[in-house]
């Protein structure tokens, strides 16, 4: 089940201005940043608020690591801006699987690594009304040693 929209995923030409952007206009800080090699990204997740799942939702600022990448292709065609949502599960398996089987194409056989250690998988933008759609699983929480 999706129970909350875990982010927003932003695409920019240079993200450390971006993030300023972010931080001087709203006052949201840097939460996260890393480099997804795989994906070709280096993105920034910026905390907006915890959800009543345990989770919480963000805005991902995404740049392109590469020429090749997804996010660069995306870029050089339409300019920085709203890239894709993301949708927070506990089951990103069951959920990819169940909306696979309504026709909609998963573009991945197997969930991959996301930020902070989740499990992704996207729907083809094509068969959602044009939005590329994510589905997040996040990583599990570490509970403290007793
Ligand atoms: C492409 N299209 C989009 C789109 N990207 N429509 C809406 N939103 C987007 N972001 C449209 C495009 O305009 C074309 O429509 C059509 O889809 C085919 O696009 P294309 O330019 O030929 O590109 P493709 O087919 O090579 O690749 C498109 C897909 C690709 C969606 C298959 O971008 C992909 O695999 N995306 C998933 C991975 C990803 O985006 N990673 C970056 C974020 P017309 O012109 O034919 O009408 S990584 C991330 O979010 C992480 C790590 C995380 O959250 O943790
Ligand atoms: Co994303």
């Amino acid at each position: 089940m999706l129970t909350r929209i875990d982010h927003i995923g932003i695409a920019c030409f240079d993200l450390d201005k971006t993030v300023e952007f972010y931080r001087a206009t709203y006052g949201f800080e840097v939460f996260h940043s890393e480099v997804n090699e795989e994906q070709g990204v280096r993105e920034a997740m910026l905390k907006i608020n915890d959800t009543s799942d345990g989770g919480a939702s963000y805005l991902q600022l995404l740049e392109p690591t590469r020429e090749d990448s997804t996010v660069a292709k995306w870029l050089a065609k339409n300019g920085e801006g709203v890239h894709h949502i993301a949708f927070g599960t506990a089951d990103v398996d069951g959920d990819a699987a169940a909306i696979k089987d309504k026709g909609v194409r998963v573009l991945y056989e197997e969930p991959r690594r996301g930020s902070m250690g989740s499990r992704i998988t996207f729907l083809h933008p094509k068969d959602c009304h044009g939005v590329l759609t994510e589905l997040v699983t996040s990583a599990p929480v570490e509970s403290p040693e007793h």
